[in-house]
């Protein structure tokens, strides 16, 4: 066992007093660590072309205030929150494409919960329930080129290639290379440590994501279940999969008029392909197929197109883990809910007033200021490489402007 993993197990154990840690010991290799059993568990007037308005006053103060304006003069707001249940979370959310007005897109976002089934049927756990409590501080090295607040939270900014490249006939060819604003923190939970990052595109592109590191849980099992790791074929690493669940409480330009849409494109094995157009009144769970996609639009707001803006949600990396009967929380990809302010993690929710999991928000309510439930799986089969420390493992989404600008505003 490295140092640092007995520093954490101290520190964790520090952290959640001796009650939480004896119940959550789940053998010789688990740590006591933040793990949880499986139980069943308003923005400014105005738009994006708008008449000008005047900046809306500081929504939090100075270490908890994120203002990037990225190179290519695209401006990203929010303020961030290290909440004791789930963790990193960013609120107010603003985003000013160059040249044009500033669009509020999200009121609130945080992880709502990290399922982590092992393949021979145990353990199943649930990772968040305590995040906050398990912030890793960060060294200068882990928030390379940025800027650390309060010890744990890294704000810096990040190239992310070619925004964009097109060559001329007559005239020389442009390209301009894009920056990412990058906000991250680092847990850990038992043997695992999560880096929860959101990256804020200077095109408007919003790309939540999970990467898993830190180490194995040793947990060993049968061939049928795992991957032999270490010399020959003895020891069998368990395989198991990482649900992660992120909740996105949308306001594009204030809670009012925000509707939810589903895009299918029908047409296989023919020449023609036709768009299909699904709005949501009522509250909903969705499955991923291999065209489809969302949006959040506000017909009230309008780029200079005269096109309603809307962001658009893509979520095609899941695995898509289904588990049984008593998780019915894994049989949808996104589940849309109208706000509720007691509905805050996928599973195990922590309010007695209001239902355990996600699948059960889903209750008929008419969609009046709808909140996104974004399921990504990732299906994890141990390999020699992932031993030690294990290489981050990435799964994630991405939200993407549609028509908020009237072209593209490089
Ligand atoms: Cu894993």
């Amino acid at each position: 066992m490295s140092l640092r993993l007995i520093l954490s197990c101290a520190m964790l154990a520090g952290v959640l007093g001796p009650a939480q840690t004896a119940s959550a010991a789940q053998g010789p290799l688990a740590m006591p660590a933040a793990r949880i059993p499986a139980v069943p568990a308003q923005a400014p007037q105005g738009t994006a072309v708008a008449p000008a308005v005047r900046a809306p006053a500081a929504p939090c103060s100075a270490p908890y205030r994120i203002d990037r304006t990225l190179p290519n003069g695209a401006r990203w707001q929010l303020c961030w929150e290290m909440r004791t249940i789930e963790g990193l979370t960013l609120n107010k959310v603003v985003y000013t494409p160059k040249g044009n007005r500033p669009v509020s897109v999200l009121r609130s976002t945080a992880l709502a919960q990290i399922h982590v089934p092992y393949d021979s049927g145990t353990p199943r756990y649930h990772d968040i329930g305590a995040l906050g409590q398990s912030a890793i501080p960060l060294l200068a090295a882990d928030c390379p080129g940025g800027e650390r607040r309060e010890q744990s939270v890294c704000v810096t900014t990040r190239p992310r290639g070619h925004a964009y490249l097109k060559s001329g006939y007559e005239e020389p060819s442009t390209s301009a290379q894009g920056h990412d604003l990058v906000v991250f923190a680092a847990f850990q939970v038992g043997w695992y440590t999560y880096l929860v990052e959101w990256a804020f595109s200077d095109d408007g592109a919003i790309t939540p994501r999970v990467g898993a590191t830190g180490s194995l849980a040793g947990s060993t099992t049968t061939a049928g279940h795992g991957w032999p790791i270490g010399v020959g074929s003895r020891d069998f690493e368990e395989s198991h999969s990482h649900n992660v669940f992120w909740r996105l409480d949308f306001d594009i330009q204030g809670k009012a008029g925000d509707v939810v849409e589903q895009y299918d494109f029908s047409g296989t094995r023919t020449a023609k392909r036709k768009l299909k157009r699904t709005t949501f009144t009522k509250e909903a769970k969705a499955l991923n197929r291999r065209t489809r996609w969302w949006r959040v639009v506000d017909r009230g707001v309008r780029n200079a197109d005269g096109h309603p803006v809307s962001w658009e949600l893509n979520n095609s990396d899941s695995s898509q883990y289904r588990g049984p009967a008593g998780e019915a929380f894994t049989r949808a990809d996104v589940y849309v809910t109208d706000y509720r302010s007691c509905e805050r993690l996928a599973t195990v929710n922590p309010a007695p007033r209001c239902a355990g999991s996600v699948d059960r928000y889903v209750n008929g309510e008419r969609l009046t200021d709808p909140v996104l439930w974004v399921n990504v799986g990732y299906h994890h089969v141990p390999r020699d490489e992932d031993a030690d420390p294990m290489p981050t493992h990435w799964q994630g989404f991405r939200i993407t402007p549609r028509d908020v600008t009237a072209k593209n505003p490089h």
